[in-house]
């Protein structure tokens, strides 16, 4: 790793994460009586939904009576699409993104000047917590567009005072040419699309240790520890964590610290709950559930109490950083994202998990589900070979995939089939990666 896990000067941009307690829960409650408020009277679905309830803006008085608000889900942003959850006339909107998701129409999220100023401001607080400063060049290669995670890391990098390549994803090549030419210190990118780059570094001839760059501010999708590890070693950097989505702002809604143990949620600006999923009761801090969030500053479009469908739990005790703000365990999964094969749930990032513990694996892997003959489920899991781990021999191909196949079922319970397919073979993202080829219903 290129630097030591110490904790970086205090910056005065991230002076909330250090609030007191007390003052904390006193600026969220004002913030939330604030917040229901403005909902109330500018959003008919909120209004039409705490009227079911029985719940008025009166009812809200602290912090602690949000669990008396409804609930608000993906759908809700679908059928009020493209405008109907907006809290500002369209003149005080200065931005739109939209998410496509897997099905139907995208939702739309906007933003006022003021929304922007937060987003900024709690992006450069995460990238502040990793130690990054204003001496830092930032290539940003998440996509630029409607997709919220390019313009979101450039709005808080700028904000910050770094130095910003806004290359966007893709055209691998370029990204480590421009990476090596203009001194990079910094790179932002999916995990996914990032170990690609790392990959085609090597087939260009160019060890990522000796770049200058230190650090990578990895989110958008699950990643594991051992894809961390991967990265950490392979390119000699720190790799940290971002969390966001953007039904909240998009990315900044959490980050890692120095300490690398879970993501601060900046809590001034964004409350969390866990819920269990499958009641909807709030859960204690300290136990695994759905991630709930609601906004506390947000103008344009208030979410009050958001179903994330992200699965992780609140840390109980307080970071040694000093941050005031509560973490959430890194989201290795989502309740959506889970295969159900032969009755067992089983999540991507598990087998990523499963494969990256054998030395020597690669990466790059795909999950193809077939029905047998017999009507059963199979899974078969493609891996790419990689010189480190087998030589011509078929006998040491075969054992490399059993060591790979036993690997993964000790985590997953099932026994799986694991194929070892030619170097740089499977298909490579330049965002948000989509691992499952799922060919069950054909
Ligand atoms: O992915 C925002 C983002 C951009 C975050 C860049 C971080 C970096 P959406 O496209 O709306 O927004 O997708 C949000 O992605 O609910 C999670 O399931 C997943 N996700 C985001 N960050 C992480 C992370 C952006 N660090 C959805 N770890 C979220 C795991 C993540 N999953």
């Amino acid at each position: 790793m290129a630097a030591p896990k110490t904790i970086p000067p205090f910056h005065p941009i991230s002076a909330p994460d250090y609030l007191p307690h007390d003052q904390l829960r006193e600026l969220q409650s004002r913030r939330l009586i604030h917040m229901v408020k403005r909902a109330y009277e500018k959003v008919e679905l909120y209004r039409n939904r705490m009227n079911k309830m029985g719940v008025t803006p009166d009812d809200i008085q602290s912090i602690d009576d949000i669990v008396k608000l409804p609930f608000t889900m993906k759908v809700d942003l679908r059928d009020t699409y493209p405008y109907g959850m907006f809290a500002s006339p369209l003149k005080d909107i200065v931005r739109l993104h939209a998410s496509s998701g897997t099905t139907g129409k995208p939702i739309v999220v906007a933003y006022t000047k003021e929304d922007l100023e937060v987003w900024d401001e709690v992006v450069a607080r995460s990238l502040v917590g990793y130690g990054v400063t204003s001496q830092d060049i930032v290539q940003n290669a998440y996509g630029y567009g409607l997709f919220t995670g390019g313009l979101g890391l450039h709005g808080g990098a700028s904000a910050l005072g770094c130095t910003v390549v806004p290359i966007s994803g893709g055209n691998t090549e370029r990204q480590i040419m421009i990476m090596r030419d203009f001194n990079v210190t910094c790179c932002s990118a999916t995990p996914s699309y990032f170990v690609h780059i790392i990959d085609k570094a090597h087939r260009m001839g160019i060890n990522m240790r000796d770049l200058p760059i230190k650090f990578g501010v990895f989110g958008a999708e699950p990643w594991s520890e051992e894809v961390r590890h991967y990265i950490e070693e392979e390119a000699g950097i720190r790799a940290f964590n971002i969390y966001g989505l953007s039904e909240i702002l998009g990315p900044g809604v959490g980050a890692e610290c120095c300490f690398q143990d879970g993501m601060h949620i900046f809590e001034d600006h964004f409350f969390p709950e866990i819920i269990d999923p499958a009641t909807g009761e709030p859960l204690p801090d300290g136990t695994e559930g759905e991630l709930v969030l609601s906004t506390l500053s947000k103008e344009a479009m208030p979410m009050l109490r958001y179903r994330t469908r992200d699965i992780t739990t609140i840390d109980v005790e307080q970071c040694p950083c000093g941050r005031t703000i509560r973490r959430i365990r890194p989201i290795r999964r989502r309740s959506d994202d889970m295969l159900i094969v032969r009755g067992v749930n089983v999540f991507p990032s598990q087998i990523e998990t499963g494969i990256l513990r054998v030395e020597g694996a690669s990466p790059h892997f795909q999950i193809v589900l077939e029905k047998g003959a017999d009507g059963l489920d199979r899974i078969e899991v493609k891996v790419e070979a990689t010189d480190a781990a087998v030589d011509d021999t078929v006998r040491s191909v075969e054992q490399f995939q059993q060591k790979i196949q036993q690997s993964i079922s000790q985590i997953i319970g099932l026994s799986v089939r694991v194929t070892l397919v030619q170097p740089y073979t499977l298909i490579r993202s330049e965002g948000k990666v989509n691992r499952v080829v799922d060919n069950r219903n054909k």
